[in-house]
C-alpha cells in the first residue's frame, strides 16, 4: 500500500493544549519506520502550515460566539480538506497526524468527496471515547473537537466552518467505544440513526464480534472506509497523553485486536490519528503505543496466517 503521512498539528478545537505536538511525537515514535517495515510505500508529507484564521464573514462571526476558535478551526478544516482531497485524488492512503479531533471536520469531508466521485459510500468507523456529536446549542464547553460529526452530517448551524460539504450520511456513521455523552448530545446520536458500540455492549458481547458484524455490514467494492481514532478510545493506564481521559477504555489486546480485523477487511482507504497530547504523555508511552495501533492497522501480525473465520 501506499501511505502518506500528513501532520496537522492543531489544537484549536481542544480545552487542554498541546496536541499541536501530536505530529511529531508520532514521528519520533517511528511512525514512518514502522511501516516501511511492513514493506509499504510511506510518504511523509510534513505538516500543514498553520493557516490564517477564517474572517469577515457575518455568520462566522455569530458561531465564534458558541464555539471557541471558530474562525481558526474554519482555516484548519479548509486547508486538512484541500490537502487530503488531492492527496486521495493521487490514490494511496493518507494519515492524517493530529491534532485535536477538529480535525476530522476537513479529512472526513475530504474523504466524502472523494467517496461520492467515486461512487462509493462514504462509512466512518469512530474510536472515541465520545459521540463529537455536540451542537453549537448543546456543547457544554464550546470546544470544536466535540462538535466533528454533528458538523460532517450536516448541522446547520455549523455549516459556516466551510460550506457546501458533502455530507455523511449519519446512519453510516458507527461509534464504537463510546463511554462519555452529554444529554443533549444523547438526543442527537439517537435521532439521527448513528449505530453505535457503547463500552456496555463491548463488555457484553466482545470487541472482536462486534467488529466482525460492523465490517461484515459494509459492501466491499461500493464502500470507503474511514477510520478515526482518538487517542481517548484507549484505556488512560494506556495513553494517559490526551487532554479528555475516560476511564474504562478498550485494552491493549481489544485495541490491537480491532486494528488486525480492519486490516484483514481491506476496505480502509483513510485515517485520522487524533487527540495525542505528547505535554501530558508518559514518557511517549501514548506515542509509542498509538505508532503500534498504526502498524497493526496496517498489517503486522505476530505469525503470518489465514484470516480467521469466526464460528457461526
Ligand atoms: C465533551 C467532550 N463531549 C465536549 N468531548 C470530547 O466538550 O463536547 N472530548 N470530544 O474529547
Ligand atoms: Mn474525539
Ligand atoms: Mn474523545
Ligand atoms: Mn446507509
Amino acid at each position: 500500500t501506499e501511505i502518506t503521512l500528513i501532520g496537522c498539528p492543531l489544537e484549536a478545537g481542544a480545552g487542554v493544549r498541546g496536541s499541536v505536538m501530536g505530529p511529531a511525537a508520532y514521528r519520533v515514535a517511528g511512525l514512518v519506520e514502522a511501516l516501511r517495515g511492513l514493506g509499504h510505500a510511506v510518504r511523509d508529507e510534513g505538516d500543514i502550515p498553520t493557516p490564517r484564521p477564517v474572517g469577515g464573514e457575518t455568520a462566522l462571526n455569530r458561531l465564534a460566539e458558541t464555539c471557541r476558535n471558530a474562525r481558526e478551526i474554519a482555516g484548519w478544516t479548509r486547508a486538512i480538506h484541500d490537502r487530503g482531497y488531492a492527496l486521495m485524488k493521487r490514490g494511496g492512503v493518507p494519515v492524517f497526524l493530529g491534532g485535536d479531533h477538529a480535525l476530522s471536520m476537513g479529512s472526513v469531508a475530504a474523504a466524502a468527496r472523494i467517496a461520492e466521485e467515486r461512487g462509493q459510500d462514504l462509512v466512518v468507523l469512530w474510536l472515541d471515547a465520545h459521540a463529537d456529536f455536540n451542537t453549537p446549542a448543546t456543547s457544554p464547553s464550546g470546544n470544536m473537537h466535540g462538535m466533528a460529526l454533528a458538523y460532517l452530517t450536516g448541522e446547520p448551524t455549523l455549516a459556516p466552518v466551510m460550506e457546501d460539504i458533502t455530507p455523511v450520511d449519519p446512519t453510516n456513521v458507527h461509534l464504537f467505544g463510546l463511554r462519555s455523552i452529554d444529554a443533549q448530545e444523547r438526543q442527537i446520536v439517537d435521532e439521527r440513526g448513528v449505530t453505535v458500540s457503547d463500552m456496555r455492549i463491548i463488555d457484553e458481547f466482545g470487541a472482536a464480534a462486534l467488529m466482525r458484524d460492523f465490517l461484515a455490514s459494509l459492501e466491499a467494492d461500493r464502500t470507503h472506509l474511514h477510520v478515526s481514532l482518538d487517542v481517548d478510545f484507549l484505556d488512560p493506564s494506556l495513553a494517559p497523553g490526551v487532554g479528555t481521559t475516560v476511564p474504562g477504555g478498550a485494552t491493549y489486546r481489544e485495541a490491537h485486536l480491532v486494528m488486525e480485523l480492519l486490516h484483514e477487511s481491506g476496505l480502509v482507504a483513510s485515517v485520522d490519528l487524533v487527540e495525542l497530547n505528547p505535554f501530558l504523555d508518559d514518557r511517549g508511552k501514548s506515542a509509542r503505543l498509538m505508532t503500534e495501533l498504526v502498524a497493526s492497522l496496517f498489517g503486522r501480525t505476530i505469525l503470518d496466517r489465514k484470516p480467521i473465520r469466526a464460528t457461526p
